[in-house]
């Protein structure tokens, strides 16, 4: 698997540069501050406006998780203008609010996330609704074999056969430890493919659309793989959601 850290980072100086200044502040933070994780988020994010290649990956990661964001700045939404648009190979095409998404059933997972950087959080929930319920809400075409998401980071994208979309553990998620996925993890509405590597869980998510092939996403057009499977996850069927 392509290893993201050996790619030249785009305008590697001041990103170095700025890097180090944040790595500095951070670890002073850490030594004199008591632990905030707004704080943290908000350092984050600020971070992320001149690192867009995963730096950030350098710095320490409370909670085990490290931010990632291809793009520089992302604009935040709420439920006064979140939308998330199903389309492409289906009968009924249509755009959910965050209230309609939240009214549905809502499926808890709790699993391993995993970063091809080699990171882990253990059994982490995740709560929001089944991709499969909008796939049939939305009625997928005999020729609709693969679904390709959309970002509204205007930038990432990722696959799933309609197989894969249509595992029990693969959601469209509005939770994430129990709380509502914030602005820095992909929120209000991020994917999560439970058995693959997490950069298929698509932050940000404002598109899903039904195509006849696998489009290959973002990181896949980089060498990722595009069957993200983690190891030793049951490839056949879901695994169980509560
Ligand atoms: N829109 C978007 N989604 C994304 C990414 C990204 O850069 N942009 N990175 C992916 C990768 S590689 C990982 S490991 C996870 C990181 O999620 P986190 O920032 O909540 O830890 O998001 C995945 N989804
Ligand atoms: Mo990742």
């Amino acid at each position: 698997m392509a290893d993201r850290r050996k790619r030249p980072a785009d305008g590697a100086p001041v990103a170095r540069r700025a890097m180090l200044m944040m790595l500095g502040a951070g670890i002073t933070g850490v030594a004199t501050a008591p632990y905030l994780q707004r704080g943290w988020e908000k350092t984050l994010g600020a971070a992320s406006q001149i690192d867009s290649t995963g730096l950030t990956g350098l710095l320490p990661n409370p909670g085990g998780f490290r931010y990632y964001s291809i793009v520089g700045s992302v604009p935040r939404k709420d439920a006064t203008n979140y939308r998330l648009r199903i389309d492409g190979l289906v009968d009924r095409p249509k755009t959910y609010t965050l209230d309609e998404l939240g009214a549905l059933p809502q499926t808890r997972v709790v699993h391993d996330v995993q970063c091809t950087d080699g990171w882990r959080v253990k059994d982490t929930p995740f709560e929001g609704v089944k991709l499969s319920d909008l796939l049939d809400a939305a009625g997928v075409r005999p020729d609709g074999r693969a679904i390709r998401f959309t970002c509204f980071d205007g930038a990432y994208t990722e696959s799933l056969t309609l197989s894969q979309a249509r595992r029990s553990d693969v959601l469209v998620a509005l939770k994430m430890q129990d709380k509502p996925v914030t602005h820095e993890h992909g929120g209000p509405v991020r994917l999560y493919v439970a058995p693959m590597y997490f950069y298929k869980s698509a932050k940000w998510l404002s598109g899903i659309s039904v195509t006849d092939e696998v489009v290959p996403g973002y990181w896949e057009e980089r060498g990722y793989d595009i069957d993200g499977w983690l190891e030793g996850a049951d490839r056949r069927g879901g695994a169980s959601a509560a």
